[in-house]
């Protein structure tokens, strides 16, 4: 449920403005290698922005690109090709669409330059930990999403165990970055809080956090929730990643009842009819309590 402390708030993303009194979805873009594509950068270029305007239409309040360098297993990312594959769609994001667009990324130099060049927000899933980057990140004045991680994408998936219930550790883990970033200068207006899903836990763990989103909650900061087509999915109902839609909208559902504001997902048309149909339940609940 929405809290009357979240209610109404603005959060205030660079030259944009995001309204947080009622869930909203955020579209994952692919940002193509350009290695993917016969026609190098421009090629690269014209998909991502084909599928931006499709999510735009589709009603996704963000969108969001990605550098690769996030997903679980991958390998890092050079600077120089997150850089030349990043920027280019941001500041076409910008220019044609006007977008709130919101980079996933690590790297300080990549935080400094797609905030001069108009994004929106910052999405680190290593929450501001790389050298500099918290520095960069309080010098853009944008939002940023401090997202639960154990380890490193790379490595993290090995063997998650926590001492704790799986709930308590991702809510002192983002309590302890929260007060990092409130030394660094980054105010707790500016900060977006992710459970992870995913990210070094098991399939119990990300189906009991879901039950224990309320945990999250008592930190009073806008949550964000990724659990579209993830393994959570894919284990549960034994699909592959094509066919993960229709538990991906149970999720987002069960998120949005459990206090989610932002819904990070790939399919935005089915998942915007979702999430409207459940705060409308929802505001009933309060309109009539
Ligand atoms: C393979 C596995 C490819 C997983 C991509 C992924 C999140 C995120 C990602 C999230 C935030 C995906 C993930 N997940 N950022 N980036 N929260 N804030 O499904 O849950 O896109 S990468």
């Amino acid at each position: 449920m929405m809290r009357p402390q979240s209610g109404g708030r603005t959060l205030k993303c660079g030259q944009r403005r995001l309204q947080l009194d009622r869930p909203c979805v955020m579209g994952i873009l692919n940002v193509t290698p350009d290695s993917f594509s016969d026609g190098g950068h421009h090629d690269a270029l014209d998909a991502a922005r084909r599928h931006a305007e499709r999510l735009l239409t589709e009603g996704a309040a963000i969108i969001d690109v990605g550098g690769e360098s996030t997903r679980p297993g991958a390998e890092g990312v050079p600077l120089e090709r997150e850089r030349e594959r990043v920027l280019p769609v941001v500041e076409m994001l910008v220019r044609e669409f006007d977008a709130l667009v919101s980079v996933d990324t690590s790297a300080p130099e990549i935080m400094t330059e797609v905030a001069a060049a108009g994004a929106g927000m910052i999405n680190d899933v290593r929450s501001l930990t790389r050298p500099g980057a918290l520095e960069a990140a309080a010098a853009t004045d944008l939002p940023v999403c401090l997202m639960h991680m154990l380890g490193e994408p790379q490595t993290m998936q090995r063997a998650p165990h926590y001492d704790q219930p799986i709930e308590t550790a991702v809510v002192d883990f983002l309590e302890s970055q929260i007060a990092r970033c409130e030394r660094a200068g980054i105010s707790r207006e500016r900060l977006i809080l992710d459970p992870g899903f995913g990210f070094a836990k098991t399939l119990e763990h990300n189906l009991r956090l879901l039950n224990r989103m309320d945990a999250l909650e008592a930190l009073e900061l806008p949550l964000l929730v990724g659990m579209s087509r993830k393994s959570m999915v894919g284990k549960t109902l034994g699909r592959g990643v094509d066919e993960r839609l229709p538990g991906s909208l149970a999720l987002a559902v069960m998120a949005v009842e459990r206090g989610g504001h932002i819904i990070r997902v790939h399919d935005v048309a089915p998942t915007v009819d979702a999430v409207n149909m459940t705060w409308a339940v929802l505001q009933e609940r309060i309109d009539h309590e």
